[in-house]
């Protein structure tokens, strides 16, 4: 604004005077809410990840009591790999805390006596030195009281700010302080909370066992794990959050980082609000938004058709290799207007409409295609075929992807029907399965394949990983399409 001002002088006379008149007096007033009076003393109600705590409403300002512990815990970051997360309340993200502007917090941070090191908090939400850091600094079997008082609303992060300070965020130690605004935000009808972070193990991706934090890894911020909640799949199958046609959802999405930025998306849905970086600008028709590390966001959108729409940072290797994958169940009525699934289904012709199509003889393709190409000929086609189709969802090695995608290696599932495996190329599958003693309650779209390459691409699946080799012919794809 200074510079505004000497402009103006410097025009004084001319007819921009009057334009940068009305912009001074745009500019946007600090409002003092260091005033705001306090009446009464309530305790906070802390949740855990995905939820969060009822709304402020219209409730007064007030002195908040806030009990945090911290508690260093093993736990399962994706099948058969453990972890030791360091966490504020238990989980990964920390417990949500949901106070309002003028609120004056009275924080205890206890640091539980089984723990090993000493920890402390900052609260992006706090003015004051630290955020809160060096008045909460406590040993295992002590506790710490600070207060400090809620001047900004918004969405903010919290997390662990003891050295060194990245590996304390990166075994899982942040969560989000939302700070409501005088009579609070608008209502909605589903409230969430995630956080993305990013992980760092001394072992490979997936490499079983208990693995310890790699600051190697960490410094040169080769991810192992990027997830939603602490985990892979705390967001996915019996997991996922649900809705209504209908509804409206507001997610408080944050990033613990420690290192990565977060791209979230839904897949499906378009972001009808965004409070951008969790303050008070309100982005409209969002796609993607972008959360830094260490920084939040508040989306909300209606949700329209049923369904599942998955979350993801939409940096996708993330989403399909690292875990930053999270599923959103919205039940309801269809709604053919606003989405129509499949109309109708074709044959494209690149070379237009002015080159006519032979009138199919069909018993002539049928002599053409039943022509069996030779068992290794199919494997390498439909090898080629699973790499650009199925392998997004099932991976590389079949292994599939926990609570999210069923494995096709060993499947007992593939195995046992032929028929069925068949069927599900053909038309997709929805419903509760189980593979491998594990229930899977998702949905594969529709693979639109000719016969000839689901023929191919189920042969190379029950010829790797430990199937049983079950040559799958055309015919056999034929006479499931013909039983439907
Ligand atoms: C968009 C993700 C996605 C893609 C792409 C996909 N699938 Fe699936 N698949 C799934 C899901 C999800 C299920 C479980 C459905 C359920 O829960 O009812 C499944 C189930 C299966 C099953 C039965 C369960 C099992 O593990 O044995 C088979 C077989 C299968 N898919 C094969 C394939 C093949 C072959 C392809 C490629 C042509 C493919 N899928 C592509 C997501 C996908
Ligand atoms: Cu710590």
């Amino acid at each position: 604004m200074k510079f505004l001002k000497s402009a103006c002088v410097l025009l004084a006379g001319s007819l921009l005077l009057l334009n940068c008149k009305s912009e001074i007096k745009e500019e946007v007033a600090i409002k003092d809410t260091s005033t705001i009076y306090i009446k009464g003393t309530m305790d906070a109600e802390l949740t855990s990840p995905p939820f969060v705590p009822a709304p402020i409403g219209n409730r007064s300002a007030k002195k908040l009591l806030v009990n945090m512990e911290i508690l260093e815990k093993e736990g399962t970051m994706t099948d058969g790999v453990q972890y030791v997360y360091w966490t504020f309340g238990g989980t990964v993200p920390g417990s949500f805390i949901r106070t309002r502007v003028g609120d004056e917090i009275e924080f205890t941070l206890s640091n539980h006596p089984d723990n090993k090191l000493p920890h402390n908090i900052d609260l992006h939400a706090v003015t004051g030195p630290g955020g809160g850091a060096e008045s909460s600094f406590v040993a295992p079997g002590h506790e710490k009281t600070f207060s400090f008082k809620a001047l900004n609303p918004g969405l903010f992060v919290y997390h662990c700010a003891t050295a060194p300070v990245g590996m304390h965020i990166a075994n899982g130690m942040y969560g989000l302080i939302l700070v409501e605004p005088e009579g609070g935000l608008p209502k909605v009808d589903k409230e969430y909370y995630i956080m993305q972070g990013d992980f760092y193990t001394k072992g490979a991706t997936d490499e079983k066992g208990l693995q310890p934090f790699d600051m190697t890894k960490a410094i040169k911020e080769d991810a192992d794990y990027v997830v939603f909640n602490g985990k892979v799949g705390s967001l996915t199958g019996d997991n996922a959050i649900t809705a209504n046609v209908g509804e409206t959802v507001r997610l408080f999405v944050g990033n613990g980082g420690p290192n990565l930025t977060s791209s979230f998306h839904v897949i499906g849905e378009i972001f009808d609000n965004v409070h951008v970086e969790g303050g008070d600008l309100i982005n409209t028709n969002v796609q993607t938004t972008s959360i830094p590390a260490g920084g939040a966001a508040i989306v909300d959108f209606k949700v329209d058709v049923p369904g599942t729409f998955i979350l993801v940072d939409h940096a996708i290797f993330r989403a399909f290799n690292k875990g930053a994958l999270g599923m959103l169940k919205v039940s309801g009525e269809e709604n053919k207007k606003l989405y129509s699934g499949v109309k109708q289904e074709g044959i494209y012709h690149p070379e237009g409409g002015t080159i006519q199509t032979m009138p199919v003889d069909k018993n002539k393709k049928e002599v053409a295609v039943t022509t069996e190409k030779s068992l290794a000929k199919k494997i390498a086609d439909g090898k080629q075929l699973y790499m650009t189709t199925c392998f997004a969802c099932h991976q590389g090695e079949g292994q599939g992807i926990p609570n999210a995608f069923p494995p096709l290696a060993k499947s007992d599932y593939l195995n046992a029907d032929v028929k069925r495996a068949i069927g599900i190329v053909l038309h997709g599958k929805t419903g509760e399965i189980t593979v491998n003693g594990k229930k899977y309650n998702s949905v594969m779209t529709r693979q639109t394949l000719t016969e000839e390459e689901v023929a191919d691409v189920l042969t190379y699946v029950y010829n790797s990983w430990g199937n049983n080799k079950t040559n799958v012919t055309i015919s056999d794809v034929k006479e499931v399409k013909n039983s439907h």
